[in-house]
């Protein structure tokens, strides 16, 4: 099959159907392998045969990162250690990691998945692709790597740690799409501008994710590589990178929802959310055999429209990702997403969109300092009109957050760079 030529049509009622013919079988093969499942059914008087369609699956049981954790590392696997060929875990900043493994069949959904999102993203066979996300028990790097194999690109995998290196082969190479991180391309970016070899690459594509990112800063990528950048979503959990991508439309991520059942909820009652409202979104894998998910909560913020796509695509869209419900700030008692903070600087034209908030507690009342990074364009040793610079950005941030901040700039390249996900906060409130 020619995977740049191909685009998923199918109508909603096949897709309807299909995806209720698998939640059936899926219902019967947790219930009959993973005794996590089957008790929690018995728990709530459900047997196999009361789910007879995707219209019965608010009667199934969420699932949550904690059941991963407490079953730790393989209790909610489907499938004997002999069926299961690959092993991905996410790091997680607290707690156990959560262990996830893939049968054969599910490495060929995988590279499947991420094939349809590489040709979201214009990407093809006469492609030469960087694969710059971490290899290793995170799953951008294999991931992706199987995913533009599958296309039958050339693959450069690169991984991440190694900036100059990466820089030079893209050149060297004639590399024409990259996948890395946002933040990663972003510094990318400037790796390349300050060795003067901008106008040396043949980049024409990105798909960037792994961490939220705002429409804006994917324009400036765009604009300072000129490239077309694409979002892609996924998580370990229900596979990595590959649930979800944009394409040339950039109107919401498609999701693969053949394989991937989406549903968003209120994150508080847990009830069904219209479309079109934010909210948690939920996932039910309706493929898996090595670690079939039902109902898991990836904590990320989106809403979803089912309705068809300018590109033609059929498939159901989750808009651009707000953050995670555990990213929020209450500070104050405001509710503030570092994509705020993103935003707003990206309208600044004298600083770069690299930031970091330190949020710390004084006298029981909160602050929030933001550090922002000068522009090298606009740097001095005494930045001129510091002062007007600053009263600026904090009219900024107040007007996007509603709060005050207090703003201190930094010199250029002083911030850290991320090769992976960024770290924009340091809530020192958690740390006493
Ligand atoms: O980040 C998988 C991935 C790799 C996706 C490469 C895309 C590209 P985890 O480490 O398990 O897996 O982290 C999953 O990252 O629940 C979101 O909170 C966040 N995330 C992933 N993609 C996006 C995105 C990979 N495009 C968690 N926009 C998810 C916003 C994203 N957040």
């Amino acid at each position: 099959m020619i995977w740049n030529e191909t685009k998923e049509c199918m109508s909603r009622e096949e897709m309807t159907k299909l995806q209720s013919k698998r939640l059936v079988k899926l219902v019967d093969y947790v219930y009959h392998n993973v005794p996590f499942y089957r008790k929690k059914m018995q728990a709530l008087g459900i047997i196999p045969a009361d789910i007879k369609g995707i219209e019965d699956i608010t009667k199934l049981p969420f699932t949550t990162k904690d059941d991963l954790r407490d079953n730790y590392p393989f209790g909610l696997f489907a499938r004997p250690h002999s069926e299961i060929v690959r092993i991905h875990a996410s790091s997680g900043t607290t707690g156990k990691a959560t262990v996830v493994g893939y049968t054969r069949y599910d490495l060929e959904v995988w590279a499947e998945c991420v094939a349809r999102c590489m040709t979201m993203a214009g990407i093809g066979r006469d492609d030469i692709v960087q694969v710059a996300y971490g290899y290793g028990l995170f799953t951008g790097g294999l991931g992706a790597h199987s995913g533009a194999e599958k296309i039958g690109a050339m693959v450069v995998p690169m991984s991440t740690g190694n900036s100059k290196k990466l820089t030079d082969m893209m050149v060297d190479f004639g590399a024409t799409a990259i996948a890395c991180t946002p933040s990663y391309l972003l510094h990318i970016s400037e790796v390349l501008e300050n060795g003067g070899m901008l106008d040396k690459i043949k980049l024409k594509s990105a798909i960037c994710g792994a961490e939220p990112w705002t429409e804006k800063m994917r324009q400036e990528i765009e604009g300072k590589l000129n490239i077309t950048a694409h979002d892609i979503y996924g998580l370990s959990e229900i596979m990595g990178p590959g649930v979800a991508c944009d394409c040339e439309y950039h109107e919401g991520l498609h999701v693969c929802e053949d394989h991937f059942y989406p549903e968003i909820v209120d994150s508080k009652t847990l009830e069904p959310v219209a479309e079109g409202e934010l909210g948690e979104l939920v996932f039910t894998t309706l493929t898996k055999e090595g670690i079939p998910l039902i109902r898991y909560r990836t904590k990320d913020l989106t809403s979803i429209t089912r309705d068809k796509c300018k590109c033609g695509r059929t498939s159901a869209r989750i808009s651009r990702f707000k953050g995670r419900s555990d990213d929020m700030l209450i500070i104050r008692g405001v509710n503030v997403f570092p994509s705020q903070v993103e935003a707003a600087l990206i309208d600044v034209e004298e600083v770069t969109p690299h930031y970091m908030m330190i949020v710390d507690r004084v006298n029981n009342l909160d602050q929030l300092e933001i550090q922002v990074e000068v522009d090298s364009k606009y740097y001095t040793d005494e930045i001129k009109g510091i002062e007007k610079l600053n009263k600026k950005i904090e009219h900024v941030i107040q007007q996007a957050l509603g709060i005050k901040a207090k703003i201190k700039i930094v010199e250029p390249m002083s911030l850290k760079r991320s090769e992976g996900k960024a770290v924009h906060v340091i809530d020192k409130r958690k740390l006493v």
